[in-house]
């Protein structure tokens, strides 16, 4: 399997979280940390459901809870808990295999001197079917005699400080476990089942099942056995599990109070599916999931060929994670900052979904797309009342957004009410999938709504100055999260001149072309006198112009600040914060992320070559790349001013932010930037691009890279493009024959 494992080779305490971030499976629906089955005291055993939200008491925001773990299998051998140090254990490999979505882990356990043991463990989070689990346990006697004693089920109650949940019970019938646990605020029941079963295996392949107790408590539900096996036998484990929530639209558990109605309640929902489970059995379960991995790979991977292994790599590991953490099955959720892999910004959705994820969703799914797109539709009601409340009109998306109905969860209010451009990037993100998938449904039915709210908020929010006869939107934290209190931060300000540019566009076609959408929404939103507004403002924003030098100013001032030298803090080996705490670093010349690069990526058709290498060359030694959303936006640029050996440099920089251990993803993985490393490979060095409304592909490739190949869709048609460093074909796998692109 070349470039398809991610691997973990030999045991790293110091590096539990980070694997269990990166080695984290999922499907959508459900993320499941990679821990380890024995306990650590450095691991953060999470299983978080996608949208189930519940207010936090010690923080004015909502989170993910983090839902009853399945995958514990604690281990006893002669009485010696397992635990692995440097000295018991050897032969260590934990692997994840991005093609079939299996969790693997083999090593040896020499708990004391005469007995080891070999042991093996493998699981899966169906990507076929969204609520199921499998694991299997596998732990050899290589020398000696062991007494086992294994125990395995459902862990819950309050762990890792979680506040979140309440009536919490254990409850066992027919071999069946079942945890049931409710959400404080937002009282969502989470009831997760689970069937083990456990054999001993000889080693002439004879088996003989062993008798699991079961123990029903508060704060689990535990499965367990003692055996004693001689050298050469094998203690097998072999569990499958559900997790059922009572927000899935797709299972009809209603939310029955638990405590009133008893563990018949429960088991009446979740007891028929666990049976059918049982029936088919751990390995046809297994099957379907690696089925559903292999057709996702025949239509999404992007095969790279040259000597580029850990690059082939690292575009897989960005597609698994995408897919593992977008809760595309329902619209009314959206992608964390940290997918389902961890905690880090508590689940909450950011502009990273419109700039740096959607487009991988667009090019390749865009009916996920889609459903990304609604979920800010379902959203617009809280997006008004924070634009009424914040004495503005139309709809301001919160920098923090989580259920749709949660309104702001930003918990720092300085940047919800400062960071605005995420309303003028949701309006973008509507503008990107139009363009190229053509789908007017979903614009007649949500995008020009979001349009002409999101434009009504922009018009409300313009400050005119009479004196010049201009609008300008000031005191803004624009992408660069260093600079605050700026002026007309152009990247703002570029795309709230689109936004209201596609309002008054899609006003008239509406009127032209579906004139019974148009009737619905002027009623609703009175289109026809806003109009008039939306004009004025596009003619008369201010949008900054690069100077005689061709550099575009970030904002008013940004050129203008003082300097520092920034050596040690763009190597990584200090923050810059530390040495200069706030409000000094937001006023110096120095860069969190990317900025102006991301407006030339947006919008690269309103700007000259000569200016996009200027500006490269000027901001990248101001930016210490703190954010991970920087550099492969960097990467990007560089690669469209043909600077191929900084674009790989700056790409080689974004890969390792997950997959190397030089940066930590103990939170979580760092979703945006999982979304950048496919857009470099895509957008960057293949050089394909949505450009004012047209396909373009002008590669750059590295050096080191000989061909890349992939699919794509556009505008109804499923396209096979392979591009070499001189070469560009286009293959049309299905749909209408003729597609237009821009190759030069
Ligand atoms: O949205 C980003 C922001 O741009 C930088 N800080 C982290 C946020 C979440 O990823």
């Amino acid at each position: 399997m070349k470039n398809w494992v991610v691997r973990e080779s030999g045991f790293q305490k110091n590096y539990v979280r980070k694997y269990e971030s990166i080695m984290c499976q999922g499907n959508g629906y459900m993320g499941v940390r990679a821990a380890t089955e024995e306990k650590y005291e450095r691991s953060v055993r999470y299983t978080l459901v996608a949208g189930t939200f519940d207010q936090m008491e010690s923080e004015n925001t909502t989170e993910l809870p983090n839902a009853a773990d399945t995958t514990a299998v604690f281990l006893k051998a002669d009485g010696i808990p397992l635990e692995l140090t440097q000295e018991n254990v050897k032969d260590y490999e934990r692997s994840l295999n991005l093609y079939n979505g299996l969790l693997q882990r083999r090593f040896v356990w020499e708990p004391q001197k005469g007995l080891r043991l070999g042991f093996y463990s493998e699981r899966f989070v169906s990507l076929k079917e969204r609520h199921v689990l499998g694991q299997r346990v596998t732990i050899k006697v290589l020398e000696g005699n062991a007494a086992l004693e294994l125990q395995s089920g459902i862990l819950g109650g309050k762990r890792y400080g979680d506040p979140h949940f309440t009536a919490m019970q254990g409850y066992a019938q027919d071999g069946i476990m079942q945890y049931a646990e409710i959400t404080h605020e937002s009282e969502i029941t989470f009831v997760t089942s689970a069937v083990a079963k456990a054999w001993i295996k000889n080693g002439d392949g004879k088996e003989t099942v062993i008798e699991m107790a079961i123990q029903p408590e508060k704060e689990q539900v535990m499965s367990s056995c003692q055996v004693t096996l001689e050298e050469g036998q094998e203690l097998c484990l072999e569990k499958l599990c559900r997790v059922a929530t009572t927000r899935d639209k797709d299972i009809e558990l209603e939310n029955e109070n638990i405590s009133k109605y008893g563990r018949d309640v429960l088991l009446r929902y979740e007891k028929e599916e666990m049976q059918k489970l049982w029936e088919r059995g751990y390995e046809k379960t297994w099957e379907g999931s690696k089925e559903a991995w292999k057709k996702l790979w025949e239509e999404k991977d992007v095969k790279i060929s040259g000597d580029a292994d850990y690059d082939q790599l690292a575009v897989r590991f960005a597609i698994y994670h995408l897919t593992v953490m977008a809760p595309v099955h329902d619209n009314r959720m959206n992608i964390g900052a940290k997918g389902l892999s961890g905690k880090g910004y508590f689940g909450h959705t950011f502009w990273d979904t419109e700039i740096y994820m959607l487009p991988y969703f667009v090019w390749e799914d865009p009916k996920s797309a889609r459903s990304l797109l609604e979920y800010r539709f379902l959203s617009l009601d809280s997006a008004r009342k924070k634009a009424q409340e914040s004495g503005y009109e139309g709809a301001m998306y919160p920098w923090e957004a989580a259920w749709i109905t949660d309104g702001d969860t930003c918990p720092k209010p300085h940047f919800t009410q400062y960071e605005l451009h995420v309303t003028a990037d949701v309006a973008y993100g509507v503008y990107y999938y139009y363009e190229i998938t053509h789908d007017v449904d979903f614009m007649r039915k949500c995008g020009c709504e979001i349009i002409f709210e999101t434009a009504q908020f922009w018009k409300s929010r313009l400050e005119y100055r009479p004196e010049k006869d201009i609008y300008e939107i000031c005191n803004v934290i624009g992408p660069d999260e260093f600079t605050h209190e700026a002026d007309n931060n152009a990247y703002t300000n570029y795309l709230t001149h689109l936004n209201l540019k596609l309002a008054i566009e899609w006003k008239e076609r509406l009127e032209k072309e579906f004139p019974e959408d148009y009737a619905r929404l002027n009623q609703k939103l009175d289109l026809e006198s806003r109009v008039s507004d939306w004009v004025d403002r596009r003619d008369k924003l201010v949008l900054p112009k690069a100077n005689e030098d061709n550099i575009l100013p970030q904002d008013d001032t940004y050129l203008t600040l003082p300097e520092i030298d920034l050596s040690i803090y763009r190597r990584g080996e200090k923050k810059l914060r530390v040495d200069y705490p706030y409000p000094t670093y937001t006023r110096l010349k120095v860069s969190k992320q990317a900025d102006v690069m991301n407006l030339f990526l947006l919008l690269e058709e309103l700007f000259t070559d000569e200016v996009k290498r200027a500006s490269l060359a000027y901001y990248e030694p101001y930016c210490v790349h703190e954010s991970s959303l920087s550099l492969c936006a960097y990467s990007m640029l560089a690669a469209d001013c043909g600077e191929k050996a900084k674009a790989y440099e700056l790409f080689v920089g974004a890969r390792d932010i997950d997959l190397s251990l030089k940066k930590d993803s103990d939170h979580g993985i760092h979703a945006a930037s999982l979304g950048g490393i496919w857009q470099c490979c895509v957008l960057g060095f293949a050089g394909v691009r949505m450009c004012g409304g047209k396909l373009r592909i002008i590669p750059n490739l590295p050096d080191n890279w000989d061909q890349v190949t992939f699919r794509l869709w556009w505008r109804g048609s499923w396209l096979e493009v392979t591009v070499t460093k001189d070469d560009v074909d286009v293959k049309v796998l299905q749909g209408p024959k003729h597609v237009e692109i821009i190759t030069k």
